[in-house]
């Protein structure tokens, strides 16, 4: 299956998903950059180029931009699974998810199991920053969550370790051996970044559901497939061989590239 159809099919069934032409309306076209068709070619470029032609061109530690208040025009969009219908999730949902825990395991001198009130107490960072999906449209809002980082020196990532991979409690497809539940992956040096947060807060409201609650990766040098939502675990590991079917993520199993740099 080509990308183009691949994509095409996903933007179909948020289409369809949305059940309206209101939910499209609402954030259907490139926020701030749109004119000179630059998004398109930011999203082109991520497309072709592989990841380390990416990393020698781009300097991996420089941030992305940060808007204000006052550029924050609609909610941001929810797209890709937006209500999971899955057992589990909607009971810990029921509870407002105080029996939901963050576990941080693989490739670590000491693994993790944190509730929601254990992340809010931590340091957080807020910043507000323009989303961009493969599909083609933009949001711009306000992220509010625990640096990554931080998370990383507690659990202490073995010398081994290269990838965090991010595993979501929502099914987004079905195959042979059962269904499968969406995931995906960064590399250290983008965990590590300064804006990696793992959002519990979005437009100062909690995290609602359809964009991820209760907790969801904001990677902001990348597009949006790589920011899962719903995370449940979030595993150190050296390769993705025995993850998915190998590639990294739901999506790039699929195939889309596994760095999807803006
Ligand atoms: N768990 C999970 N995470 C996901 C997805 C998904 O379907 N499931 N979709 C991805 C895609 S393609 C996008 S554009 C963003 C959408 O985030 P939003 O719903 O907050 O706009 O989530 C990403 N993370
Ligand atoms: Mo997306």
């Amino acid at each position: 299956m080509s990308r183009f159809e691949l994509s095409r099919r996903t933007f179909l069934t948020s289409a369809a998903v949305g059940g309206s032409g209101l939910l499209l309306a609402s954030c259907n076209v490139f926020d701030s950059l749109d004119r000179d068709g630059s998004v398109r070619d930011v999203l082109e470029s991520a497309n072709n180029l592989t990841y380390r032609v990416h990393r020698a061109l781009s300097n991996r530690d420089a941030l992305a931009e940060e808007f204000t208040e006052a550029d924050i025009r609609q909610p941001q969009r929810p797209n890709g699974t937006t209500d999971p219908d899955d057992e589990d999730y909607k009971a810990l949902a029921a509870n407002n998810f105080a029996d939901w825990r963050l576990e941080v395991g693989g490739l670590v001198e000491k693994p993790l199991s944190l509730s929601l009130s254990q992340l809010q107490a931590m340091p957080s960072r807020t910043q507000i920053t323009r989303h961009d999906c493969v599909e083609g449209w933009s949001c711009i809002a306000k992220w509010t969550g625990v640096p990554l980082g931080l998370i990383l020196d507690d659990a202490k990532p073995k010398p081994s370790a290269q990838y965090v991979v991010f595993h979501c409690m929502d099914t987004i497809d079905q195959d042979l051996s059962g269904s499968i539940k969406y995931y995906g992956s960064i590399d250290l040096i983008d965990a590590r970044h300064p804006q990696s947060i793992l959002a519990y807060g979005m437009n100062g409201r909690s995290l609602p559901v359809e964009n991820g609650a209760p907790l969801r990766v904001r990677v902001e040098r990348q597009l949006g497939y790589k920011m899962p939502k719903y995370v449940r675990k979030i595993e150190l590991v050296d390769s993705f061989a025995n993850i998915g079917m190998g590639h990294g993520g739901y999506w790039e199993d699929n195939g889309y590239e596994w760095y999807g740099g803006i």
